[in-house]
């Protein structure tokens, strides 16, 4: 071929035909804003003047995301057809030589949201119709219970109660340490994302909370009666003989799940947990695409995959995962804290109304002010969330409002052990 030759002047796949028969991307634009915590909004901006919402948001790392879309994804929208919703996720995905990860991964995820977000607003119709329509009535939702010590935890339990949660995640103090992460002292923020350009450092000790989780968590289970669905998160922090023994101490509680209990990479290390322990096991928040989630589910090394709709490539991946784990008979709890959007929150909860093998949503709650920048239809009552109605997946952006809550640095705290020694975050 001779590369003077003239070029046909092609189309390329996926943008507007010469006819105007189909919209085009006209814009996609980054926000980046912090009421109350930081977040990094999308903004998909249509010829036909349809505006579609996706998250962004990867808490402690929310510009390296701001930054990918910016300068190498927003570029790549301008004149595609936003109907084209797989093609673009492919385009993404493939087209990428350095694939997955969270960064890319949330940035990909953004964009299908936003897509998926236009596309009900083109058709007018809410996104969970799309994706197959209602399996469920409503979604079934967990919140967080956090005390210092027992009878605070109790309190705590009771008022999640009261709000009508079903499902409570109970996380405790251990004693001799000044403070662990997830857990409420004295009125505090119970998962500070410290503002200031580094992450707190705190003390952790595995010994001294293996010794009082388990105390603490039967006494919840006593308290509350056996209804209840109990969770409770380990945070990545312990070694597979560690995890199968907590595990085992916590049969009696009949937990509904136990979240995180080693860190992530080394997923072989399951299988010694699941050996030793009946517990049902949720892990897979920082997981972002199906290829991590697959010899779990396939070796039915858990019971829940907690993937977020955002972090792991938006609806469109997530329904693979779904679709994977349905056959193993694995079911999703997808990871829903204040970190993520409220945006993210409806994209998870139009998949979850609309996915047979989704068990749970978590639902951590926002400051008013969140919901005030976020105006969405999703709503919560009695222990369940609805995503409500409006075409797309019903969040706008209050871009004014955002504009009065500039960025600023915030970390999650960092956990080292009496030694001084980094330990598993
Ligand atoms: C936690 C999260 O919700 C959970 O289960 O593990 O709050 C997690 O610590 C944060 O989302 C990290 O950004
Ligand atoms: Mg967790």
């Amino acid at each position: 071929m001779n590369p003077a030759s003239p070029a046909a002047p092609a189309r390329r796949p996926g943008t507007r035909a010469a006819s105007g028969a189909r919209d085009s991307v006209v814009a996609a634009e980054v926000l980046v804003t912090s009421p109350g915590r930081n977040y990094v909004a999308l903004k998909i901006t249509t010829a036909e003047g349809l505006v579609g919402w996706g998250d962004a948001t990867l808490n402690g790392r929310e510009l390296a995301v701001a930054a990918y879309l910016r300068d190498h994804v927003a570029p790549l929208l301008v004149g595609r057809d936003p109907a084209r919703v797989e093609d673009t996720w492919q385009y993404l995905y493939r087209g990428a030589y350095w694939r997955r990860g969270p960064v890319t991964m949330t940035a990909v995820g953004a964009v299908d949201l936003a897509l998926w977000d236009i596309k009900g607003k083109a058709t007018g119709q809410p996104v969970y119709q799309l994706l197959g329509g209602a399996v469920r009535d409503r979604i079934l939702t967990y919140t967080h219970a956090t005390g210092w010590d027992v009878p605070e935890l109790l309190d705590s339990l009771d008022a999640r109660r009261e709000q009508g949660f079903r499902a409570v995640r109970a996380q405790t103090g251990v004693p001799g340490l000044d403070t662990v992460y997830g857990v409420s002292r004295g009125g505090a923020a119970y998962e500070p994302a410290g503002r200031g350009a580094a992450p707190a450092e705190e003390i952790w000790d595995t010994d001294a909370y293996l010794r009082h989780a388990p105390r603490a968590l039967a006494a919840v289970r006593e308290h509350a009666g056996p209804e209840l669905k109990l969770l409770h998160d380990a945070h990545h922090r312990l070694t597979p003989g560690e995890a199968a023994r907590l595990g085992r101490s916590l049969e009696e509680v009949d937990l509904f799940w136990l979240e995180d209990v080693t860190p992530a990479e080394n997923q072989e290390v399951l299988r010694h947990v699941r050996r030793h322990t009946t517990a049902p096991l949720a892990i897979g928040e920082v997981f972002n695409t199906v290829w991590e989630c697959q010899s779990l589910i396939t070796e039915q090394l858990i019971d829940y995959v907690r993937t977020c709709v955002t972090h792991a490539g938006g609806i469109s991946h997530l329904r693979r995962i779904a679709a994977l784990a349905e056959i193993w008979q694995v079911k999703l709890g997808p990871h829903g804290p204040s970190d993520v959007s409220p945006v993210a929150l409806a994209a998870s909860l139009h998949t979850g109304l609309a996915t047979p093998n989704f068990a749970i949503q978590e639902y951590m709650g926002y400051e008013p002010r969140t919901h005030e920048v976020f105006r969405h239809d999703w709503s919560y009552a009695d222990g369940y969330l609805h995503p409500g109605d409006a075409p797309g997946l019903g969040v706008e952006v209050d871009e004014a409002l955002a504009a009065r809550f500039p960025y600023e640095p915030a970390y999650l705290p960092v956990a080292r052990r009496r030694d001084g020694s980094m330990t598993d975050w």
